[in-house]
């Protein structure tokens, strides 16, 4: 059978509908068409002997809760084939192709608020391949490529926000993902692996910055880099977390402008950092064991030992609580680094004296001002507010009773800190 329906000049318009079960002995298993928009509808069960198992287009606009699943292409895309993708509010899931792209096969993809899951490869790019990614608010879980980046593959730049990137398993290079340039904040790469090659968590091949983020829990490299493997030029790791990847943390191949900056690098094998020959790091107020540092680098206010007081390690929560060794022990003066002005969680960063290590920043309750302590100025700001006045420099996240507004419970908590009647 041929597909469900071809426009060969046209746009499609997917509005409320199901394409199921088509077949097409070339490309395009459901639709072929220059341009698609597919809205509030399900493309299941199609396949293609060739590319796009669900669908060929010149570009497509998938939104509102649009899911694509279940379909299988011979060559690329197994989901969908594409020049252009931007996908919202929808799920790619288990579709599977021969080639690359085992959700879908894309010249460049925005990825918004969007799950892609249970997607396989024969070649590259498990969840998807395209060649310019932006991914921001969305989770790639749960995909398999027999060659490199198991939840997907970029031939160009990846920009990752406030995403999850987790259990993706690559043959080769990548588990989480595989690119050349990886931009990743305020994102948590876990439980990834590369089986037969490095970079479990991601690899990547030009410059990447990772701020903020967690990299965490299970990512393993049958090579090195098992949390990430660099080799580029430049890799900034800033504010990020390293912990229980193996074989070691992070695999340095090359390049001698690569900072770790105020990071957790801990339990991550051998070696929490490894460099190639001729690779240099510089390696500065940072929460790691020195012994365990293996690259020519530069190193200077390290900590390790002492209470972490993570809010719950185990499950992967790490906030900090007040006696961690981690509050103000970060650096924010580095010649050409750019440090995060807020926190994983979107709050305002630095506050106290420093800087904190980690993600998170320590936020002290009633501390109106942020300025690291409870003291007459954090009641003045709260009293002025409860009269009415509207001072600045007001920070809400140190509301005590979790009702967002600074008002009569926190000008008490703060009277009572100030005063001694209360801890
Ligand atoms: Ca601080
Ligand atoms: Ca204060
Ligand atoms: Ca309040």
């Amino acid at each position: 059978m041929a597909a469900a329906f071809g426009l060969g000049g046209g746009d499609a318009t997917i509005t409320n509908s199901a394409i199921t079960g088509n077949s097409a002995g070339g490309r395009g298993g459901g639709v072929s068409s220059s341009g698609i928009t597919i809205t509030n509808s399900i493309i299941t069960g199609n396949s293609a002997n060739d590319d796009g198992g669900g669908f060929v287009s010149g570009h497509a606009t998938i939104t509102d809760s649009t899911i694509i699943t279940g379909n299988s292409a011979g060559g690329s895309g197994g989901g969908f084939y594409t020049g252009g993708a931007t996908i919202t509010d929808s799920t790619i899931s288990d579709n599977i192709t021969d080639d690359d792209g085992g959700g879908f096969w894309s010249s460049n993809a925005t990825i918004t608020n969007s799950i892609i899951t249970g997607n396989s490869a024969g070649g590259s790019g498990g969840g998807f391949l395209s060649s310019g990614i932006n991914i921001t608010d969305s989770t790639i879980t749960g995909n398999s490529a027999s060659v490199s980046g198991g939840g997907f593959n970029s031939n160009g730049f990846a920009t990752i926000t406030n995403s999850k990137i987790s259990d993706n398993i690559a043959d080769d290079a990548g588990g989480g993902f595989w690119t050349w340039f990886a931009t990743i904040i305020d994102s948590t790469i876990s439980g990834n692996s590369s089986i037969y090659s490095d970079g479990g968590g991601f690899w990547s091949s030009d410059d990447a910055t990772i701020t903020n983020s967690t990299i965490i829990t299970g990512n393993s490299a049958g090579g090195s880099g098992g949390g990430f493997s660099f080799s580029g030029t430049s890799t900034k790791i800033i504010n990020s977390i390293f912990i229980n990847n193996a074989t070691n943390g992070v695999y340095i191949s090359s390049g001698t402008d690569n900072y770790i900056l105020n990071s957790i690098l801990i339990n991550n094998g051998t070696y929490e950092v490894v460099g190639a020959s001729g690779a240099i790091a510089t390696i500065y107020n940072n929460y790691m064991d020195e012994s365990k540092i293996n690259i020519t680098s530069f190193k200077s206010n390290n900590i390790f030992g002492g209470e972490l007081d993570f809010t719950d390690q185990a499950n992967g929560d790490f906030h900090i609580g007040e006696g961690s060794v981690l509050i103000d022990a970060g650096t924010t003066d580095v010649i050409g680094i750019t440090f995060p002005k807020t926190d994983k969680d979107g709050n305002v960063r630095v506050i106290g004296s420093s800087i904190d290590i980690g993600p998170y920043e320590f936020i002290t309750s009633g501390d109106i001002n942020f300025d690291g302590n409870i003291d007459l100025k954090d009641c003045i700001l709260a009293l002025q507010i409860i009269s009415g006045l509207h001072p600045t420099g007001i920070f809400s996240e140190a509301d005590i009773n979790e009702d967002g507004k600074i008002g009569i419970e926190e000008a008490i908590y703060i009277m009572e800190r100030v005063s001694g009647l209360r801890e």
